[in-house]
């Protein structure tokens, strides 16, 4: 059996004008806690740093604040000693700035200290241009480039592990690439605003879309899922909680009651995803990739 203790930190709302030391003070709290409660690995939300800032049109220095220029930097220099201190893996989501002048929404795995995973989000929701009509803007798509690092798998606590970021949860696509390359555990965070300004009718289906597609995530690939929010009402937003861990029969093992800072954990065992993937989603005996060429065709329009 690997198996390990795991933590998932809720985050509730960040205020536009707090600093990132208040956000990883918040932060450090629930790695201590994540700690007292045996985990040894916890995992972050989306952009968990400072508030959702793709609700508002920027430019220059005003958008510039909001993204790292190198990681680790001296604002989060304390979850790394923290991290070592406590012998335990987390995962962050920030926003990144290359050398070059590239921005992507970025997640990286950090294991004692050191990084050891990095993934860019691929799927970036929302709009490149200010819509007056909108209550707030989702800028992801002015202010981020698409992920150039594909869907990585690499070694971490024991086993197999990938990366996601929010809207990349509700697509197939993300987890079956991460579930071919044999990822058991799949961190990720996210920031869902319980109203969607496009589609108002379903805001009432917000936390069962989360929920069904990472339980869906899971449970077709075989694989663990450890899902954090940003949530609360931030900046006049609400954000949906909800934050899970998931089982690979698709399972919810632990879930956020409230909207704020709270951590959760599970006992997960990473044999278990055999459960699934010596049975119905065996990937190799089953699938019929001749089949699917539609999946990889270029997008219409
Ligand atoms: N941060 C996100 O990616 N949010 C999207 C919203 C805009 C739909 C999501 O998929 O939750």
């Amino acid at each position: 059996m690997r198996s390990l203790i795991a933590a998932v930190a809720q985050m509730g709302p960040i205020a536009r004008d707090e600093p990132r030391s208040s956000a990883v003070k918040r932060m450090c709290a629930m790695m201590s806690e994540s700690a007292d409660r045996g985990a040894t690995l916890v995992v972050f939300p989306e952009l968990a740093l400072t508030t959702f800032f793709p609700r508002w049109y920027m430019k220059g220095a005003a958008l510039d604040h909001w993204f790292e220029t190198e990681m680790p930097n001296p604002a989060v220099q304390p979850l790394f000693d923290l991290s070592v201190r406590l012998n335990l893996t987390f995962h962050l989501g920030y926003a990144e700035l290359t050398p070059d002048g590239h921005r992507f929404n970025t997640a990286i795995m950090v294991e004692c200290g050191r990084i050891v995973g990095k993934y860019r989000k691929i799927h970036l929701p929302g709009h490149r241009e200010p819509e007056d009509w909108r209550p707030f803007q989702h800028l992801e798509k002015r202010y981020f480039a698409t992920g150039d690092l594909g869907f990585p798998v690499f070694d971490a606590v024991g086993g197999k592990v990938g990366m996601c970021i929010c809207n990349d949860r509700r697509w197939p696509e993300t987890w079956r690439m991460l579930g071919l390359q044999g990822a058991e555990l799949v961190a990720l965070g996210y920031n869902t605003p319980l109203h969607y300004p496009p589609a108002p009718e379903h805001d009432h289906l917000q936390y069962f879309h989360n929920a069904l597609s990472i339980q869906a995530g899971c449970y077709q690939n075989g694989l663990w899922a450890l899902a954090s929010a940003k949530a609360g009402c931030e900046e006049g937003c609400d954000l949906i909680g909800g934050s899970m861990i998931v089982a690979p029969t698709g399972e919810i093992v632990a879930q956020a009651q409230g909207v704020a800072d709270e951590v959760i954990t599970s006992r997960i065992d990473l044999d278990r995803c055999a459960e699934i993937r010596r049975n119905i989603f065996d990937l190799a005996q089953h699938r019929e990739p001749q089949t699917y060429g539609l999946l990889t065709a270029p997008t219409a329009g």
